[in-house]
């Protein structure tokens, strides 16, 4: 009787230690992901790149952490639109895109680089099976408002999104203009 209590006992245990995850309930895996393709988004089809994308790798800490960041930056004088206080694929309605807004909306040439999607090594070392999403919840398609500025002339509109959390991979599905 004795030896099952004791059965028991380890089983609850390793129970209890496999059932803890992290606060995201990532599930580690050792190898790093596929960094996918880098494109040019043509917004007004007029043969010239108003936006891109790109994916880099990047060292991120001391410790031998790594990361890939996937990333919309803008040619030339193009804006998107942010919530200063939320993540950037914050837009779920569309009417909040408009010429001009008031804060916390904002338009910004953003000559850094955006961080829409992204994937970074555990402190154990390990890659996460799951890119992260640029914002606070999953959704099928996300949505980021933009400003075309060319030649004193401005459009403004948005652009619809689906992103990949099993591989990071980011498409424009739609593109809309006021
Ligand atoms: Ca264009």
């Amino acid at each position: 009787m004795k030896k099952y209590t004791a059965l028991l006992i380890v089983a609850i245990i390793i129970c209890l230690l496999s059932c803890q995850k992290g606060p995201n309930n990532d599930v580690l895996t050792g190898e790093k992901p596929e960094i996918p393709s880098d494109f040019d988004i043509d917004l007004n089809n007029d043969g010239n790149p108003d936006f891109a994308i790109h994916y880099f790798d990047a060292e991120i800490n001391t410790l031998g952490g790594s990361a890939i960041f996937g990333v919309i930056e803008p040619y030339g004088e193009n804006e998107v639109l942010l919530k200063e206080t939320e993540p950037k694929l914050f837009l779920r309605n569309i009417g909040e895109v408009q010429p001009t807004v008031e804060d916390p909306l904002i338009w910004v040439n953003t000559g850094w680089l955006m961080t829409l999607v992204d994937i970074e090594v555990s402190e154990s070392g390990s890659w996460p099976e799951k890119w992260a999403i640029n914002s606070t919840e999953t959704f099928e398609f996300y949505f980021l408002g933009f400003k075309l500025i060319e030649n004193n002339d401005t459009k403004t509109g948005w652009m619809k999104l689906s992103i990949d959390s099993n591989n990071g991979e980011i498409q424009v599905v739609e593109i809309g203009f006021l």
